[in-house]
């Protein structure tokens, strides 16, 4: 049995309960190796299942040798399980079985408590699983870091290719490309470029919007590289008269990055690092336009366990890949952030963003 495998069923063990469904697809993927993101994957005592259509059993049969592949064909996953349940369990002891309640809508969940019936209770597993991707093997952290080398050439490219006039969606699929060109397999979310206003939104959608003289121009962006995520952000200036005020956020931002970053190490606490980015920015008198967490795991997922926020106080540990993010974001006028991805090694951190954080003038 594979270690991650072995790994859920001491979860099922230290749970007490007689098996798991997994309904998220990373986590699919993290425990089987079956990347199709169509299906479920059943535990039941000492059995292990795929469930999926026709479209997938192939795909499933090969990534997750391991694994019994089941195609659910006109019954549907909720009879499929149902039956799978009566055929391995014999005795008629209230049957606990564990399952993802953060990732299963209510449709899928009615149909499932409604097949299985009184005699099953579902139990809610919280993160648990997702918890067990937390910390990245050298396989993992090598891939990440070679999706993330492909990031700092794409940005390498593109600061050499951005000029005043530009659309930001034409920027956008420049970044694409070019990430695709040196060996990406996909994006691990939509790109953003945000220009001058646009860029006082965290999340802006690249418009038709032409690349100004004075624009900050936002740039974060990632790739996918044999199924591992990459994440980072830059934020360049149009011109060389740039006024005080944003010479000062953007500053800001950096040393409150440059901060946070100097603190990673083993043993910390994951809202600490929130907490020293954050009290640096609201020092600079910019709390208020600082509202998202600073950073967030990296992996198979673009957005994953653990997070630099308030709120996360998961210990860091050798092995972690998080963002580190701040930003200020000034509505109706513009906004700075800067992110890298570090993992954490056995006495620091190692950044795997290697593109420079000096403003560039464009
Ligand atoms: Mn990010």
């Amino acid at each position: 049995m594979n270690d991650r495998l072995q790994r859920l069923y001491n979860i099922i063990k230290e749970k007490d309960l007689d098996g798991v469904i997994l309904t998220d697809g990373y986590n699919i993927d993290y425990i089987s190796g079956y990347k199709g993101h169509t299906g479920m994957l059943l535990v039941v005592n000492d059995t292990s299942y795929i469930l999926t259509d026709s479209r997938y059993t192939e795909q499933a049969s090969l990534e997750a040798k391991a694994f019994e592949i089941i195609d659910i064909g006109m019954d549907g996953y909720s009879k499929t399980v149902k039956r799978i349940l009566e055929e391995k369990i014999e005795d008629s002891h209230t049957v606990s079985l564990g399952f993802e309640d953060k990732s299963i809508s209510y449709t899928q969940y009615k149909a499932l408590s409604d097949a299985l019936g009184a005699s099953v209770s579902l139990v809610e597993l919280g993160d648990v699983v997702n918890k067990l991707r937390m910390i990245k093997s050298q396989d993992e952290i090598d891939l990440i870091a070679k999706a993330e080398a492909i990031g700092d050439e794409a940005f390498n490219h593109i600061i050499n290719y951005i000029e005043v006039g530009m659309t930001e969606k034409q920027v956008a699929l420049e970044l694409e490309y070019v990430m695709k060109s040196l060996g990406a397999d996909g994006l691990s979310f939509d790109t953003i470029v945000a220009s001058g206003t646009n860029s006082s939104m965290p999340h802006a959608v690249p418009t038709d919007k032409a690349i100004e003289e004075g624009d900050f121009v936002t740039l974060d962006f990632g790739c996918i590289y044999k199924g591992y995520c990459s994440d980072m952000t830059r934020t360049v200036y149009m011109g060389d008269e740039i006024n005080e005020k944003q010479l000062d956020i953007y500053n800001t931002v950096l040393y409150a990055q440059k901060a946070a970053l100097k603190c990673i190490r083993p043993g910390v606490k994951c809202s600490d690092i929130d907490k020293i980015a954050r009290d640096f920015i609201a020092e600079a008198g910019y709390g208020e336009y600082f509202g998202h967490g600073l950073g967030h795991g990296v992996g198979l997922y673009i957005h994953e366990e653990p997070r630099f926020s308030k709120s996360c106080d998961v210990i860091l540990e050798p092995g972690m890949v998080l963002s580190v993010e701040p930003g200020i974001y000034l509505p109706g006028e513009f906004g700075v952030r800067i992110e890298d991805l570090i993992v954490v090694t056995n006495d620091g951190y190692e950044n795997l963003a290697n593109s420079p954080k000096v403003l560039i003038l464009m």
